[in-house]
């Protein structure tokens, strides 16, 4: 990872909500195509790519920040996804389903206290198909919903129109190279972008 560079595209001085969301390509965090806010995590991408900077399979997702109850109860947090899916509370693993597999939703529960900032990591990956991801959450004085972006917060200081695009050097595809599936796939990149 050592040779990709980043480069800031756009910035502005405005922070909000949400949650930093780094796109890569590969299933298995290979290499870092793009840094953004996602305000929340509901995205149906079905059978297209995330952006133009990433494949429409064999991509993945980590989203990172943390999270804000309104109450001191226990809060079921819920997932749907196409495909692997892990999500992480206060450290604390609450879902992990990372096997292939059409949507599907999977939950896990955890007290929280009102208005305390808690770590929360979602990790996901589409492998082919289509692409589902969406982060949702349910406490006894509060309805399932998609987690609110007012109560998410990037892990760092982003900006609404903040992207960071990764460049494309063939070396770094050597370094990424883990497993011969991923092999295929990056030797047509280099041959498309070189
Ligand atoms: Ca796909
Ligand atoms: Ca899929």
């Amino acid at each position: 990872m050592d040779l990709i560079t980043q480069t800031a595209i756009t910035t502005s001085s405005t922070l909000v909500n949400g949650l930093q969301a780094d796109y890569y390509e590969g299933r298995n965090f290979n290499i870092l195509r793009q840094t953004k806010l996602n305000p929340t995590v509901n995205f149906l991408w079905q059978a297209g790519a995330p952006s133009s900077s990433l494949p429409s399979d064999n991509f993945s997702v980590r989203w990172t920040g943390q999270v804000q109850p309104k109450y001191s109860e226990t809060y079921t947090f819920y997932t749907n996804s196409d495909d692997g899916i892990k999500l992480w509370v206060n450290g604390i693993p609450l879902i992990d389903n990372w096997l292939p597999h059409e949507a599907t939703e999977n939950s896990g529960t955890i007290t929280l206290n009102a208005g305390q900032l808690y770590t929360i990591q979602l990790e996901y990956y589409d492998l082919v198909g289509d692409a589902v991801a969406q982060l949702m959450w349910s406490s006894p004085s509060q309805t399932k919903e998609i987690i609110p972006q007012s109560q998410l917060f990037p892990s760092s200081i982003l900006s609404a129109n903040s992207v960071l695009e990764t460049a494309k050097p063939a070396a770094s595809f050597i370094d990424s190279i883990g497993i011969n599936t991923l092999s295929v796939t990056m030797t047509r990149l280099t041959a498309t972008t070189l």
